[in-house]
């Protein structure tokens, strides 16, 4: 067993925060959230997933919810359609860290995903992986160009799975095989509490061995600003002239994904052009 990852209480202190990220590549805030934000959250997906169940397909068929096993239930895109998610991933202490982490390479941030998941009883344990897996071509070194937060939005215990994460293990290329499991440690969390931690940092999910105990999750992340093209194709051609265009030109105005990257409900862009 490696290190463990640091736990800050609020007010949380911004230097032993960034030392985390420097050590350990995370550091847990307890008490990010109240219960009552926890609660309202879960409601609002549950009931957002009851009334729209071509959501809920969307969902099963997510090429996330993939790697996360049927186990699992994804919910993409929250903002819009979640609405305490709009405060949630506003977080100030969380949107601060993210702006620090990432200021030695980008002067602006983006919400990369904002995303519900619900594990299962019976969800298997994830191979250990670092989510910049999809950017394998992006340099890499002692600066992030991402960071992942991982939300308890109900406890995270060993039973139900609570995240593994591989203390140091960051700063590595996307591609390197994963440590030994011997060397992670996994991060229980009471409801409320918000793991942050480098997309370089190896981590996954872990196994729910418990009979009835769901695991909800608020997941969401900030990238660097300039991982974009420089014309917004997405908001100057509107859908349906994008619709009667050749595939390949839908493809090069962003209607096409890298792996995870860019991503309509968790699937195949083009998606969002069908009748
Ligand atoms: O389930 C978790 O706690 C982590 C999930 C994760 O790392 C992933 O789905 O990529």
């Amino acid at each position: 067993m490696g290190s463990i990852v640091p736990r800050l209480a609020q007010p949380y202190d911004v230097a032993a925060m960034d030392a985390a990220f420097r050590e350990e590549g995370a550091v847990v805030l307890s008490g990010a959230y109240s219960g009552e934000e926890c609660d309202t959250y879960v409601t609002q997906v549950q009931k957002y997933l009851a009334e729209n169940p071509e959501e809920a397909e969307y969902a099963a068929k997510s090429l996330l919810a993939q790697f996360q096993g049927d186990t699992s239930v994804t919910l993409h895109q929250l903002i819009g359609a979640i609405p305490s998610a709009t405060d949630m991933v506003l977080h100030r202490d969380i949107v601060s860290a993210a702006r620090r982490l990432l200021k030695p390479l980008s002067d602006t941030i983006l919400l990369i995903i904002a995303e519900y998941m619900g594990r299962k009883p019976g969800a298997p344990r994830q191979e250990l992986h670092r989510d910049t897996f999809s950017w394998r071509h992006a340099p890499y070194g002692e600066n992030p160009i991402a960071l992942s937060v991982m939300c308890a939005m109900s406890d995270f215990t060993a039973e139900n799975g609570a995240t593994w994460v591989v203390p140091g293990a960051h700063s590595g290329s996307p591609i390197d095989p994963p440590p030994d499991w011997s060397e992670a440690a996994q991060v229980e969390m009471a409801k409320g509490d918000a793991l942050l931690f480098r997309q370089d940092l190896f981590h996954a999910g872990g196994a729910n061995t418990t009979e009835s105990d769901e695991r909800h999750i608020l997941s969401f992340g900030f990238q660097v600003g300039w991982l974009r093209p420089v014309e917004n194709s997405l908001l100057s051609v509107p859908p349906e002239t994008i619709a009667e265009l050749p595939p390949e030109l839908q493809e090069l105005l962003g209607y096409s994904h890298e792996l995870v990257l860019g991503l309509y409900k968790g699937g195949d862009p083009r998606n969002a052009l069908k009748a």
